[in-house]
């Protein structure tokens, strides 16, 4: 499998001239061995430079730890006593640095926040980052270095634990990594949100995006409005028992999010997907009649009462609570699919909403049909249509929007992969590996320049999903796909060396238990 990743590596490399030659060979060593070294193209998503130095790593039972950040290095420990059985000692703040040391000095400033630089040797790996953040991405490419085993939750020992020796230096493209969760239309628990949070990590996601209301559920207790998840939180999709956070619930997915260096965007849908919040206030209605809770799939139908005083009291009170609640700078407010709104209504209510969100020191998130109004400056636009063009949002662009990519033929995870996929839905076409892949983010959008785009975010709306395997099959393998595209440079954008990385992780989420969809488009090597 490697010497075919290699291969593959080396010659998407030399066709788009990335630093892939091993320094050995360019030093001018003698072995050829040595002079053939070269990093195995196992690493999702790619970093910016790879340079192998021609020697291997050992972890060894006796080996040590150290870290400037307690939290990195616990999380570092944890994974690697859970698979190799070794101690591992990890000392914080170590004067001398352990046989791996994960280091807040000596990074160069092109890694700026969220990159490290990474020196593999034959007896000690160094980790170097300006942030804990950086440490902790860093950290994901060293594991990503070991055998797939590493992941695996209990004991292995069966495995030499080897790494490739040599440099990496890496940096992120773009500052919006994202994926979201639909936790409306099915229920997640804490613990489901906290288990999908691990596996989002492990490919440098950096922001969380909770869809917390829908028609189908409201899903985040409000103190002043308590019926919302009392009431609108009490079925889902197919009419099941659903469910809500209490505030507390809620923090502590905020502050898993954050030891992960992810922040957690929360998303209230406005004016429409609002039936939830309807069922539970009749006064919120134009009629003052409470329509039944919703448990269909239809989208469309529901809308908040624009020109109700109350509904902007609601709004005011659910967005002070939700930003008293949250660290992050973001507050969504949905604003797709409002059909059930006249366009002066919706754009009335979307300028509303945006001081609504200001006044409680929040910038908003939307669906990219809010650029049918005028945005504030702050105002963070989400793209999510099938077509490549969009008049208004380029407008909006040119004056400052900025914008995150979510096509949905290329970037919903709940997307059935093929004809055959019984899990999701088809609306915006089948999603493979290859389309998830297949795009670029900074060049999409007719008349939007690079300049423009934030990022990306892989969306999973939850229809057909109820656990956390359902979960799992529809993002793996396609969420790494997305934040490849998110994280590495587009100059390394490949996509047969990329199905060879891609396959290269099949073998650790064997280790991890997670159930994926063996795509036909990526070569799956044995152990997958
Ligand atoms: C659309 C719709 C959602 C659906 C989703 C299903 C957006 C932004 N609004 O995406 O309500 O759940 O498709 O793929």
């Amino acid at each position: 499998m490697f010497r075919r990743a290699r291969l593959a590596l080396l010659a998407a490399g030399v066709a788009l001239g990335m630093t892939v030659t091993g320094a050995a060979g360019a030093a001018g060593a003698s072995s050829s061995a040595a002079a053939a070294a070269s990093f195995p193209n196992v690493v999702v998503p790619v970093p910016v430079s790879e340079t192998a130095n021609g020697s291997t790593f050992t972890l060894a039972s006796a080996a040590t730890l150290t870290a400037d950040d307690a939290n990195v290095g616990g999380y570092l420990a944890g994974i690697l006593r859970a698979s190799t059985g070794y101690a591992l000692p990890l000392t914080v703040g170590a004067a001398a640095p352990g046989t791996i040391a994960l280091s807040l000095s000596g990074a160069p400033a092109t890694v700026g926040a969220e990159g490290y630089q990474l020196t593999i040797k034959a007896s000690s790996v160094l980790l170097q980052a300006n942030s804990a953040a950086g440490l902790f991405h860093g950290v994901q490419t060293l594991l990503q270095l070991l055998p797939a085993q590493v992941m695996s939750p209990a004991k292995v020992t069966s495995v030499a634990w080897k790494a490739t020796g040599g440099t990496i230096l890496d940096y992120p493209r773009f500052g919006y990594r994202g994926a979201m969760l639909d936790v409306a239309r099915h229920f997640f628990t804490v613990a489901q949100v906290e288990h999908y949070i691990d596996e989002l990590s492990l490919y440098k996601v950096n922001y969380l995006h909770l869809h917390l209301s829908d028609d189908q559920g409201w899903r985040i207790a409000i103190n002043s409005w308590p019926n919302l998840a009392t009431t609108g939180g009490s079925t889902e999709v197919g009419g099941g028992a659903g469910g809500y956070y209490t505030q507390a619930d809620y923090t502590t997915i905020v502050n898993y999010a954050a030891s992960h260096y992810m922040t957690l965007v929360p998303e209230i849908d406005t004016p429409g997907h609002t039936n939830a919040a309807l069922a539970s206030y009749a006064a919120l209605n134009c009629n003052g009649v409470a329509p039944p809770l919703y448990t269909g799939t239809d989208v469309g139908f529901s809308s908040l009462c624009v020109s109700l005083p109350l509904t902007y009291t609601f709004l005011d009170q659910v967005v002070g609570e939700l930003a008293a609640l949250t660290p992050g700078p973001y507050i969504h407010i949905g604003g797709d699919e409002a059909s059930s709104t006249s366009q002066s209504d919706y754009t009335s209510f979307i300028t509303k909403a945006q001081q609504i969100v200001g006044n409680h020191g929040k910038a908003v998130m939307g669906w990219h049909n809010i650029a049918a109004a005028t945005l504030a400056p702050s105002t963070l636009a989400q793209f999510w249509d099938t077509t490549k063009s969009n008049s208004a949002l380029a407008a909006a662009a040119a004056k400052g929007t900025k914008i995150v990519m979510s096509p949905a033929n290329h970037a919903y995870l709940d997307m059935k992969y093929t004809k055959k996929t019984t899990l999701g839905q088809n609306w915006a076409g089948y999603v493979d590996v290859n389309a998830a892949y297949g795009w670029d983010p900074g060049n999409y959008l007719s008349g939007v320049s690079a300049s423009a785009i934030a990022g990306v975010e892989a969306p999973l709306w939850s229809e057909t999903l109820v656990t956390s395997a359902n979960i799992d099959y529809m993002a793996f393998p396609r969420l790494p796909a997305l934040m490849e595209l998110g994280w590495s440079p587009e100059s390394t954008h490949n996509q047969t060396s990329f199905d060879a990385r891609l396959g290269a992780q099949g073998p650790r989420w064997h280790a991890m238990g997670v159930d994926y969809y063996k795509s036909t488009q990526v070569k799956w090597p044995s152990g997958s």
